[in-house]
């Protein structure tokens, strides 16, 4: 209660204040160029107009820009497109057909005249957008309309990622979430740039997806959640509006059904699936390691069978995640052929795997990716498995763990992997972190909330924020770009913009808050 009334006293303050104008590289992610021109800094009038390219995918990122800009400056902001006659001073949205930008690279162009933000893909000119809201005055974030000077700053910016795969993975089992709050995880997302969300959809606690073949999954398995605490399950239209909304923010949706492993909530509901064919009372404890489903019946391959199946019928993205950590008690020879088979399963789906590294010594197949949570820069048996052809997303426990606390006074979270605080989130390299694995291999980075102690929204915020824009600029922005003193600063910059849109944050004594 007491961070939240001083984020509204802070509020209160800033909007007394004249706002600090924004300055050209105070940009999180850092961008790959940044080259300001003090001379033409750019003044959104209230009668300008967003012109576009005429492709669907462009119209919708120019739709995303006026539902930012247009509550705070109550402004109209028409969208056109790029053929009308328009004003000159407006911003323009070039899908420009160039390769040379990447998948998800773009250029921005601030003057005195207008703006323009050119990219290759609309994902391009989604992160352009999200880049250009960062310049505008943090009284952006309002909801409703607000007199200022809207003024960008001038020059240019040219900016692609570092990784393709920056994601965060937020644990739906142990505590579940509803589907408003996920989109507006969604939202988080967006802000910096990270294009993946990895949906941690069953675990001991809970299963938290509706699987029409095996209807007691959600119904039984999903009843619960640590604690006690409400359980619950996504419906598929629910998933699906998971998925659209992501989709619509260029964020690729990773389902995980962890196997065989963490399985406790599934031998509730069918215990068929259990080495004993005994049901399992509902757990809600925090403890791991103890369930699985018996790798030796043949019924255990239908249900993963279905229940893939089903999940992929409803997911876009190629990846599906097999989850396959802490499985204790199951044989490592045993472990092996079961994590071999359920990959069959997904490439017979026509997707890639991925799996926790514990996978890493089950045989190779095609695109496999390894989530690498150790928490030494140790690890043979990765190492391995990448010479084989795997290919790895880092989420180093004591970095990229959003679960850890920040310090020994945090009310929520972990310690087992150490503490976390901004700087240790932000103070890694991941094209170097593991030894004996090329820089090569490294697909991106992923930061995990695991959320057996996190139950709200304001919770889940408190532990992403300021810590999910340091792994969101590892995963983004080139080594060069990479220091700690600038950093600080440049996110305790985006602090105010956290008040104004009533997102909780831990006020790290490391930055300084403006
Ligand atoms: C380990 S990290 C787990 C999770 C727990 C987490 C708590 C991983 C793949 N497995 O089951 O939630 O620790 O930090």
């Amino acid at each position: 209660a007491g961070e939240l009334a001083s984020a509204a006293e802070r509020e209160a303050a800033a909007l007394l204040a004249p706002p600090a104008p924004v300055r050209l590289g105070e940009v999180v992610p850092a961008p790959e160029r940044v080259e300001p021109d003090a001379a033409a800094d750019y003044l959104l009038a209230a009668d300008a107009v967003i012109r576009v390219s005429a492709d669907p995918a462009a119209v919708a990122v120019a739709g995303h820009l006026a539902a930012l800009l247009r509550p705070a400056t109550g402004y109209p902001l028409p969208v056109t497109d790029t053929a009308t006659p328009v004003p000159a001073g407006g911003i323009a949205l070039d899908l420009t057909g160039d390769a040379a930008l990447g998948a998800e690279g773009y250029r921005l162009d601030i003057t005195t005249d207008g703006v323009r933000i050119a990219a290759g893909t609309a994902a391009g000119l989604f992160h352009g957008v999200q880049t250009l809201r960062q310049l505008l005055p943090a009284a952006v974030e309002r909801s409703t309309p607000v007199a200022a000077r809207w003024v960008l700053p001038g020059g240019s910016i040219l900016d692609r990622p570092r990784y393709p795969h920056r994601g965060v993975m937020l644990d739906v089992a142990r505590h579940f979430f509803g589907v408003t709050d996920v989109l507006r995880v969604i939202d988080h997302l967006a802000r910096y740039k990270l294009n993946r969300l990895h949906l941690h959809l069953t675990d001991d606690q809970g299963w938290r997806i509706a699987i029409d073949s095996w209807p007691r999954l959600a119904t039984v398995g999903g009843a619960g959640a640590v604690g006690d605490a409400p359980g619950g399950y996504y419906s598929r239209a629910d998933y699906q509006r998971i998925v659209a909304y992501a989709a619509d923010r260029h964020i690729t949706v990773i389902p995980e059904v962890d196997l065989p492993g963490h399985t406790n909530a599934a031998l509730v509901a069918y215990p068929e699936l259990a080495p004993d064919r005994v049901a399992p009372p509902p757990y809600a404890g925090t403890e791991v390691g103890f369930s699985y489903v018996d790798p030796a019946n043949e019924r255990t391959y239908d249900f993963v069978t279905d229940v893939l199946g089903e999940i992929a019928a409803l997911t876009p993205g190629r990846w599906l995640h097999i989850g396959g950590d802490e499985a204790f008690k199951v044989p490592a020879e045993v472990y092996a052929g079961f994590v071999e088979r359920v990959q069959r399963i997904v490439a017979e789906l026509d997707r890639d795997v991925i799996g926790w590294h514990q996978i890493a010594p089950a045989a190779h197949v095609d695109r496999r990716v390894l989530q690498w949570w150790g928490t030494t820069g140790e690890d043979p048996v990765t190492a391995e498995a990448v010479r084989r052809g795997a290919r790895l997303v880092l989420s180093p426990g004591n970095h990229a763990y959003l679960d850890m606390k920040y310090a020994p006074d945090t009310p929520i979270g972990h310690d087992w992997a150490g503490l976390i605080d901004v700087r240790r989130a932000y103070d890694w390299d991941p094209a170097s972190h593991l030894t004996g694995v090329p820089a090569e291999a490294v697909l991106g980075v992923e930061a995990p909330l695991w959320t057996e102690s996190v139950t709200t929204l304001a919770e889940i915020e408190f532990m992403l924020f300021p810590r999910l824009p340091a792994i969101a600029e590892l995963g983004w922005s080139p080594r060069s770009t990479h220091g700690w003193v600038s950093f600080r600063e440049r996110l305790a910059g985006h602090g105010p913009r956290w008040d104004t849109a009533g997102i909780a944050y831990h006020r790290s004594p490391e930055l300084p808050w403006p």
